[in-house]
């Protein structure tokens, strides 16, 4: 197993190399989910938590008092506690729809977000359409292979025929929102939600795997939302789930 740092070399996507060597810099494989409805909570999260991920994962469109200055400070953050920001904004329309989504509207994500998904629902074109938008700034792509939610319609064909989607696009798409790891291509990185220490799940299908469970199937990174937000001390806890995690990958590590 190459480490994070060696695949970093291998990749030609920016994003893709970046996150890559952060993680081993930082020894982080940590994403927090974000979901939090005010722009003090989401910057307050991302100041407190910011030294323990590597990945900051937001949902921009339930802010309730979203402004661009909400961007310049998320930016800001991003910068000082070396982090990347992935919006989680799964496209899922036509390619000429979803350039409009991506550079338009209010949000504007392709200024800020060095990450964001796609649906491979859509076929081929969804990827080059963000692709056009995206890549000439350096973004990276993730496609949603699998989802975490009991009854998800994302079964093992239509997760293979994502890869097959993404590895016609390597140079976009830097890696999978998945449960498991579904391809050797070092480049491609595996983003795990559905992450818990306590397992079970919500009363809305949610489904959670532990930390250990979700990096021995193949997560690089584990997405991890309620399990830290919703602690009585979240910053002790994203310590715990960063220490869990980079505990799992350096013991892989070191059985390969
Ligand atoms: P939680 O609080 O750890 O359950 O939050 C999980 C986050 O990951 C939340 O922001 C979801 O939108 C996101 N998510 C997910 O849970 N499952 C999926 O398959 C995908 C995204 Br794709």
């Amino acid at each position: 197993m190459l480490s994070y740092s060696q695949r970093s070399t291998l990749c030609t996507n920016p994003t893709a190399k970046q996150l890559l060597y952060l993680m081993d810099s930082k020894q982080t494989n940590l994403c927090l989910a974000a979901d939090v409805t005010t722009k003090a909570e989401l910057l307050q999260l991302a100041d407190q938590i910011g030294p323990e991920i590597c990945v900051l994962k937001t949902h921009i469109d339930i802010v309730d008092d979203f402004d661009n200055d909400l961007i310049i400070q998320l930016q800001r953050l991003a910068e000082k506690h070396n982090f990347l920001i992935f919006e989680d904004r799964k496209f899922a329309d036509i390619g000429s729809t979803v350039q409009k989504q991506y550079q338009n509207g209010i949000y504007h994500i392709a200024d800020w977000a060095h990450i964001t998904n796609a649906h491979s629902v859509a076929g081929p074109g969804i990827i080059t359409g963000l692709k056009e938008i995206g890549l000439p700034k350096g973004r990276g792509l993730l496609l949603l292979a699998e989802m975490s939610p009991k009854g998800a319609l994302t079964d093992a064909s239509y997760a293979q025929k994502t890869v097959a989607m993404a590895e016609a696009n390597t140079d976009f798409v830097i890696g999978f929102i998945t449960q498991r790891k579904l391809s050797d291509n070092p480049c491609f990185i595996n983003m795990t939600p559905g992450v818990k220490i306590s397992q079970g799940g919500d009363d809305l299908g949610q489904q959670y795997n532990t930390p250990e469970k979700a990096i021995s199937a193949g997560a690089d990174v584990i997405i991890v939302g309620r399990g830290i937000i919703a602690a009585s001390d979240p910053v002790a806890e994203a310590k715990k789930y960063r220490a869990e995690g980079w505990a799992q990958y350096v013991a892989k590590l070191s059985k390969s």
